[in-house]
C-alpha cells in the first residue's frame, strides 16, 4: 500500500539536519510541520494554564488540551476520553502503574514481564517488588527472538497479579502476541499492561480488541513533541487506582489534616501539564490519521522486508531479531569484528544516523551474549534509498576497520 502523498516534504528537519538517512525513529521520530504549527499557535495565541483561569485564552487552552483526550481515545479505540491520562512519556506512565498498582501487591504475588523489556518496564517493577515483597517472573525468548508461549502459559498462574509486556521490542523488533497474553492474564484475574512505545507509531493499536487494561506510549516516537505521553486505562480500573504524584489539579479538597482526589484522569495529572506538548500530540495523531494507520503499517512492513533482504547480503552482517512477519522496522544487527559504537560513529560520517548500544535493554543484551547492537529504525519518511545508504555505510565501515 502506497503512502498517500510525498511525506518527506511535511518534515522540515529531514532536510535541515542535513543527513543522508535518518534511521533512528525508534529513539525519537521527526516532527511534521502541522505539529510545529499547532504548538506555535498555542504559544502565540492562547498561552495560558489549563483548568484554572477564568479568562478567554485560559478557556481556549483548556478546551484544546481536553480535546486531545478525545483524539487519543478515538485513535486507540478507547471507550471514553476519561480513559486517557497525559504523562511525560511511556517511562512516566509505567512508573505510575508500578508505583500505584505495586502498593496493592505483596508477598506471594507475582508480576510477569518478558526477557525483552525496555528498562522502563522493568526497573519500576523491580523497585516496587523490593518495596512490597512481590516477585518478578520473566517470559523467556526463543532462538527465533520470539516469546516462548509454552513458558508463558506455565509462568502465568493464580499467583500472577499483572502481566506487563512490550507490544513491540525496541531492541529486536519482535511484535508480541498481545491478545493471547491478555487472554492468559485475564483467565486468572490478572491485569494486562502493554508497553506500546514502539507499536503505536507503526500499526493500528486497538485497546478494546487487544483487551488491555493499561497501555502506555510516547509522543516523541509518534511524530509528536518530546515530554508528552499517554497512559490509557480502563475507566473502572483508573477510578479504583490511587495516584502516584500529588499537587495541583489532582485534588478535590485539601485540608491541613488530609486531602481527597479528583476523578480520573485528572487525579493522575499532578501539577501544570505539558500543555503545548499535549496539543502537539493531538496534531501528530491527526496527521497520522490523514495518512491512515493501514498505510503506515504496510509501508513499515515493505521497508523492513527490503532491509531484511539487503542487510544480510553484506559480508559479516547478522540480524539480531526475527524474520519478516510479526515485527516492526527496528532492525538490530551486528557486523562481525566491529563494536556497535564504532559502527554508529562511522555511519554518522557517511550521513547515516542509527543507534548503537544496549538500547536500554541490558538484561536482554546479556541474554543474547552481546554488549550491544546497531539498530536502524524506520519512520514514515524513510524509503528504500535509506536502506541502500545504510548498506553503503556498512561497506564503508568494513573498509575503514579493515574487516
Ligand atoms: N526507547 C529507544 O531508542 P520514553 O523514553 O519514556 O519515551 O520511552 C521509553 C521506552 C519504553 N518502552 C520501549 C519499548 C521503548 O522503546 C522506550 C524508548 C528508545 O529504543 C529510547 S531508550
Amino acid at each position: 500500500m502506497k503512502l498517500p502523498h510525498d511525506i518527506q516534504k511535511d518534515f522540515p528537519s529531514l532536510h535541515a539536519m542535513g543527513m543522508r538517512a535518518y534511521l533512528d525513529s525508534a529513539a525519537s521520530s521527526l516532527t511534521p510541520v502541522s505539529v510545529l504549527e499547532a504548538m506555535n499557535d498555542y504559544y502565540q495565541n492562547f498561552r495560558s494554564n489549563v483548568h484554572r483561569g477564568m479568562y478567554k485564552t485560559a478557556g481556549e487552552a483548556t478546551e484544546r488540551y481536553e480535546a486531545v483526550r478525545g483524539i487519543v481515545a478515538k485513535f486507540l479505540n478507547a471507550s471514553a476520553p476519561e480513559e486517557i491520562v497525559f504523562t511525560k512519556g511511556t517511562t512516566e506512565a509505567l512508573n505510575l502503574l508500578a508505583t500505584s498498582l505495586g502498593r496493592t501487591f505483596g508477598p506471594g504475588d507475582e508480576v510477569v514481564l518478558t526477557e525483552m523489556e525496555h528498562h522502563a518496564n522493568l526497573v519500576p517493577w523491580q523497585e516496587a517488588a523490593k518495596r512490597h515483597g512481590f516477585v518478578l517472573k520473566y517470559i523467556p525468548i526463543t532462538k527465533a527472538y520470539r516469546l516462548d508461549m509454552d513458558a508463558a502459559r506455565a509462568l502465568i498462574t493464580p499467583k500472577t497479579k499483572a502481566v506487563s509486556i512490550a507490544h513491540a521490542s525496541n531492541a529486536l523488533g519482535t511484535v508480541n502476541p498481545a491478545k493471547e497474553l491478555a487472554a492468559l492474564a485475564h483467565a486468572i484475574g490478572a491485569l494486562f499492561i502493554l508497553d506500546a512505545a514502539q507499536s503505536v507509531p507503526h500499526m493500528k493499536v486497538d485497546v478494546r480488541d487487544l483487551d488491555c487494561d493499561f497501555l502506555a506510549f510516547s509522543g516523541h516516537k509518534t511524530y509528536g513533541p518530546t515530554g508528552v505521553g499517554v497512559l490509557y486505562g480502563k475507566k473502572a480500573l483508573l477510578e479504583k487506582m490511587e495516584p502516584a504524584q500529588y499537587g495541583g489539579d489532582m485534588i478535590r479538597e485539601v485540608k491541613y489534616e488530609a486531602s481527597t482526589w479528583n476523578d480520573a484522569p485528572m487525579k493522575f495529572e499532578a501539577g501544570t501539564p505539558n500543555i503545548a506538548g499535549v496539543i502537539g500530540l493531538g496534531a501528530a495523531i491527526s496527521y497520522l490519521e490523514t495518512i491512515g494507520m493501514d498505510a503506515v503499517e504496510a509501508h513499515d512492513r515493505d521497508l523492513t522486508a527490503y532491509a531484511l533482504e539487503k542487510l544480510p547480503a553484506v559480508p559479516g552482517v547478522k540480524i539480531i531479531g526475527p524474520e519478516a512477519g510479526e515485527r516492526i522496522g527496528a532492525i538490530s544487527f551486528e557486523v562481525a569484528g566491529a563494536h556497535p559504537h564504532d559502527l554508529a560513529t562511522i555511519f554518522d560520517r557517511e550521513g547515516v544516523a542509527v543507534r548503537g548500544g544496549h538500547h536500554c535493554a541490558m538484561p536482554l543484551m546479556g541474554k543474547l551474549g552481546v554488549t550491544g547492537t546497531c539498530r536502524a529504525s524506520f519512520g514514515i519518511y524513510n524509503g528504500k534509498e535509506d536502506v541502500d545508504a545504510l548498506v553503503e555505510a556498512i561497506q564503508a565501515a568494513r573498509a575503514t576497520l579493515k574487516l
